[in-house]
């Protein structure tokens, strides 16, 4: 697998704007299955070509404050990171924020550091999917350095999510974006090659297995196996190890990917979400269809954001 670094800058830019925008548009895409069960993905495009706009919701909301704090800071400042989710979620609390991080907010503003909040809540901290759906900036920006990237992730997860499993499917979703970014769009994603180095980046014994069940599962028909053993839910544990199945199911096409994803029910904005951002870091701006493209709400916004991380990389890793 080749890195980031040698890529022709074109490419490079391509799949930093293909990732920002593909997470938005599978989280907006997502959010209208939210919650329900298995659906047919000929109901999935026809509500896709019904809709007027495609409208984001938290999990686009907290990409961009990562995406925000890490171009502002030139890198990641845990204290800068939190402010901003504080101010983004005061201007648009009604985003559809998870349980958790609201209260987060509430602890930060009210003088807790932004570093212990997140250890009040649950026992032992969050293992929701909070902080995997907003990750994908993080593993763009750090794809060089699979140390810091693990680092960098498991701090920006700490703000909210401080429980292992929390954090540890941040960085797992944060690798499997590099790895997809680090594969040239003229090389086929080799599943086996990216199982194994998932495998190998994980440290935790719940992910590792999860990681051999999409291997298992490369092949299967039935949803409702999928969904049993990989998951479709809140935590971490249940929807990062699937968002990444949806991509290696399906490599080769971001929206048989997303519309895969959303047809499993559940979490379907955030497994979308994850699996749109590993999906777009591999294919680039281009393999989005352009006719949702032309819907995502805020996407010069998003795009711009997009394009000023790809300004930071130098930056980030000779810093
Ligand atoms: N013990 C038991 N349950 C837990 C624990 C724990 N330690 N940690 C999390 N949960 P939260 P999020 C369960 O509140 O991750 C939006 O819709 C618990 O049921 O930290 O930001 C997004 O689109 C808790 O309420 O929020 C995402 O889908 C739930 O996990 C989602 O919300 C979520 O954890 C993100 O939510
Ligand atoms: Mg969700």
């Amino acid at each position: 697998m080749g890195l980031a670094k040698d890529m022709p800058g074109g490419e490079l830019k391509s799949k930093f704007l293909g990732c920002l925008v593909g997470m938005a548009i599978g989280d907006a895409l997502g959010a209208k299955r939210e919650g329900r069960g298995m659906s047919r993905s000929e109901d999935i495009v026809s509500l896709a070509d019904k809709l007027e706009q495609l409208i984001y919701t938290d999990d686009t909301h907290m990409t961009i404050g990562v995406a925000e704090s890490l171009i502002e800071s030139n890198g990641f400042d845990g204290e800068h990171m939190a402010q901003t989710f504080v101010k983004n979620y005061k201007a648009e609390p009604w985003r559809g924020y998870g349980p958790g991080p609201p209260r987060i907010f509430g602890m930060i503003k009210g003088g807790e550091a932004w570093y212990s909040a997140a250890d009040r809540l649950y026992s032992g901290g969050s293992f929701g999917n909070g902080s995997a759906m907003r990750v994908s900036p993080v593993g763009l920006l750090y794809s060089r350095n699979p140390e810091r990237l693990r680092e960098i992730a498991y701090r920006s997860s700490s703000i909210t999510h401080s429980h292992e499993l929390g954090k540890e499917g941040a960085a797992l979703q944060a690798c499997a974006v590099a790895l997809a970014l680090n594969t040239p769009w003229d090389e086929d994603i080799d599943r086996e090659d990216f199982l194994s180095a998932l495998q190998d980046f994980a440290r935790n014994q719940l992910y590792r297995e999860k990681v051999s069940r999409i291997r298992e599962l490369l092949g299967e028909q039935d949803k409702a196996r999928v969904v049993a053993l990989l998951g479709n839910g809140i935590e971490a544990p249940r929807s990062v190890p699937t968002a990444i199945y949806c991509f290696l199911r399906q490599p080769q096409s971001y929206r048989d990917t997303v519309i895969y994803a959303i047809s499993l029910g559940g979490d379907t904005d955030t497994i979308a979400a994850m699996a749109g951002a590993i999906s777009g870091a591999y294919l680039g701006i281009e393999a989005i269809p352009s006719e949702w493209r032309a819907k995502l709400e805020n996407r010069e916004y998003i795009e711009a954001l997009a394009e000023k991380l790809t300004s930071s990389i130098d930056n980030v890793n000779t810093g």
